[in-house]
Parts: C-alpha cells; structure tokens; sequence
C-alpha cells in the first residue's frame, strides 16, 4: 500500500477513481464537486440523476458513497462521498472516516488499482484542515481492505497550505 501526496487539482488525475466531495442530493456543488463534474461532462450527472431514481431516493446519506462513471475525466469512475459539515458541538468524525472508508470499498469492489482523495470536509464544510488530514490519512492506512486491489491512494491537495499539513502528519505517523 502506498500513501502519496500531489498538490494541484484533482481533475487533472490519471488514476483509475477519482473520488468526489459531493453532497447528498449528488446533483453536483462547488469545490472539488463542481471541478468534477465541469470537466467531466453531463455522462457523470446522468447517473448521479439514475441513482437518486433507484438506490437513494433520499439523497448519499453521509459517510457512505457511489461510484459512477468518470465521465471526460482521465479517470474509470468518479467515487462519490458525501462529508460531514464540520461542527464544533458535536464530534462528526466517525463520519469524516466512514467516507474514506466506504471509498476504499466502492474502489476495490470495481478493482481500482490508484485512487485519487480530496481533503473531504475540508472547504465548504469548513473542517479544520489538520484534523481532516489527520482522520483522512490514519483512516485509509487503517481501513486498506484486505488482499485489496487498491495499490495507490492519492492525496490531492488544492493549495500549498494544504499540502504542507498532509506532509506534515503523513511524516509524524512514518
Ligand atoms: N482539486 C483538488 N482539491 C480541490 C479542488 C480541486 N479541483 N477544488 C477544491 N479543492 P470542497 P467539502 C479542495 O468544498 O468541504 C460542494 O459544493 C478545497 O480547497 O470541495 O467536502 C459539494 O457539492 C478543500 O481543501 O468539499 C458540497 O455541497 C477540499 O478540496 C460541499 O461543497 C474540499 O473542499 C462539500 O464540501
């Protein structure tokens, strides 16, 4: 297993699943969100559409996640994963790490070999950065799922600030 780090956009990935900071309605964002399905055209959206047809009627519930095509991306398929909105009365964490997760088990069930992670939680829903590299970092080393075909998680980080915390922790926990 190999943990990696990359700053820049995680558009621009060659990797097998780029996994999406969605939110519940899967109808698309801004963030991460909006980057994916901007560059990944109307193919990813049409399924989003379809699985709130069928599977989530509802809405992703928080945590969990749903692999559709990648759509124009340089990617198989696009991993979407609803983040907690970070809150400071209440420990959502569980729910940072069911995200990470429940990708790593959507990514082995289609037999992705590279992964590509955003800091999940960490605009929008305002997570503090240092805590969600914490949680995303501890989680997919604790939760690679065994005899996996997932040989790469790739952390994309946005901004230099963002990419210095995950180097930071990843170090600290070497
Ligand atoms: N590539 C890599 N990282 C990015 C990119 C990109 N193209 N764009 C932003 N980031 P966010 P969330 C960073 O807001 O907090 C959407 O509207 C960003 O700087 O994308 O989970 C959804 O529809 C930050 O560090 O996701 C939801 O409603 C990290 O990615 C909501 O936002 C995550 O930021 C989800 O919020």
């Amino acid at each position: 297993m190999n943990i990696s780090l990359v700053q820049g956009d995680i558009t621009d990935q060659r990797v097998d699943a780029i996994v999406n900071a969605a939110n519940s309605s899967l109808m698309g964002g801004g963030g991460v969100d909006g980057a994916i399905h901007r560059r990944g055209g109307p193919e990813i959206l049409a399924e989003c559409r379809e699985l709130r047809a069928s599977r989530y009627p509802d809405g992703l519930p928080t945590g969990q996640a749903v692999a559709t095509t990648a759509g124009a991306l340089q990617a198989r398929w696009v991993i979407h994963t609803v983040g907690p909105v970070y809150s400071r009365g209440e420990d959502r964490s569980h729910l940072l790490a069911s995200c990470y997760r429940e990708s790593l088990v959507v990514a082995a069930s289609l037999g992705a070999v590279t992964v590509a992670f955003p800091a999940i939680s960490a605009g929008v829903y305002r997570w503090p950065m240092r805590d969600a590299a914490r949680i995303a970092l501890s989680t997919v080393r604790q939760a690679w799922p065994a005899g996996s075909s997932v040989a790469e998680a790739r952390f994309v980080l946005f901004d230099s600030a963002a990419y210095a915390v995950f180097e930071e922790i990843l170090a600290e926990s070497r």
